[in-house]
């Protein structure tokens, strides 16, 4: 199934794989009202699609994300920045966050601005060697937001992610990786196969199992070890009568690779 959702966002679903493409190159994909809007329409039809197993979000042209449009904050009726982030990017954040699918990162350009944010709330991160990071907020007279201030230094460290929203300098693929950042680095060529390579890999993996890793490892982000430990009892008792985890049983024994059906 393909279709394409106005203005500038473009849902693809093969494969078990909903492939999330930012599409305005000409301004490097700067996030406008409609796109964000739109955006948070394709994470929820993902979200409802049985069928979807891993999720690809990545950027057409040569950058992943611009981040805000700027040119769209000069209108004078446009919302306040707090609203802003209320109602428009907010949202698209937490549906990354709850979407029990994983979403891989295909950050094929540069990712500035909230365009940063979206690949650090992205569940992996495979960066093409072309592509880069940067802040880009202070030069605004901005903070870091649409999670950026919860995501960047629980990824990258505090130290780190101090360093990058103060000083708003690039930060290259290559560093990205030395960071651990990005799972890895790949030509820009070879990017969307990667992407595809990766998905695939999860697509295959046991569905409950992986949105049950995406949610402990947030709520463990945020608990102590006692809380942890008994989210992760309640969850593997539950997945423990799974069909799936019967099917991973019987794959080791006839030493087999393991085919899941989420159930
Ligand atoms: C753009 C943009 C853009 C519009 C390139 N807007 N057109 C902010 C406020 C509101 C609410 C909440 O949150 C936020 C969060 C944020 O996202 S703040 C950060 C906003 N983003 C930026 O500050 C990044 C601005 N862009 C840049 O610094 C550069 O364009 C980068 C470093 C991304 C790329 O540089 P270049 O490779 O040299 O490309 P370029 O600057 O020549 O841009 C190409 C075109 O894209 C150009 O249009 P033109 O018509 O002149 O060819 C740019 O105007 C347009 N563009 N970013 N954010």
């Amino acid at each position: 199934m393909s279709s394409a959702i106005e203005p500038a966002i473009r849902l693809e679903v093969a494969d078990a794989i909903a492939t999330i493409t930012l599409d305005r190159p000409e301004a490097l994909n700067a996030l406008t009202i409609p796109m964000k809007r739109q955006l948070v329409a394709a994470f929820e039809t993902a979200r409802i699609d049985r069928t979807v197993r891993a999720v690809i979000l990545t950027g057409a042209g040569r950058a992943f994300c611009a981040g805000q449009d700027l040119r769209e904050r000069l209108d004078p009726a446009a919302p306040s920045l707090g609203e802003e982030l209320r109602d428009h990017y907010n949202p698209i954040i937490r549906a990354m966050r709850a979407l029990p699918q994983p979403i891989i990162g295909a950050i094929n350009g540069v990712a500035a601005g909230a365009g940063a944010s979206l690949a650090f709330a992205c569940d992996l991160r495979i960066a093409a060697d072309t592509a880069s990071f940067v802040l880009a907020f202070g030069r605004l007279g901005l903070v870091p937001d649409s999670g950026a201030t919860w995501t960047l230094p629980r990824l990258v460290g505090p130290a780190k992610a101090a360093e990058l929203a103060l000083l708003d300098e690039p930060l290259s693929a290559a560093e990205a990786l030395r960071l651990g950042l990005v799972t890895s680095v790949v030509t820009a060529d070879a990017l969307p196969g990667e992407a595809r390579a990766v998905a695939n890999r999860l697509a295959t993996a046991a569905p409950a199992a992986v949105a049950e890793t995406k949610r402990l490892m947030a709520a463990g982000q945020a608990s102590d070890l006692e809380t942890a430990l008994a989210a992760e009892a309640e969850a593997q008792d539950r997945l423990g009568r799974s069909t799936d985890h019967d099917e991973g049983l019987a794959a080791f024994v006839e030493k087999r690779p393991p085919r899941f059906t989420g159930g």
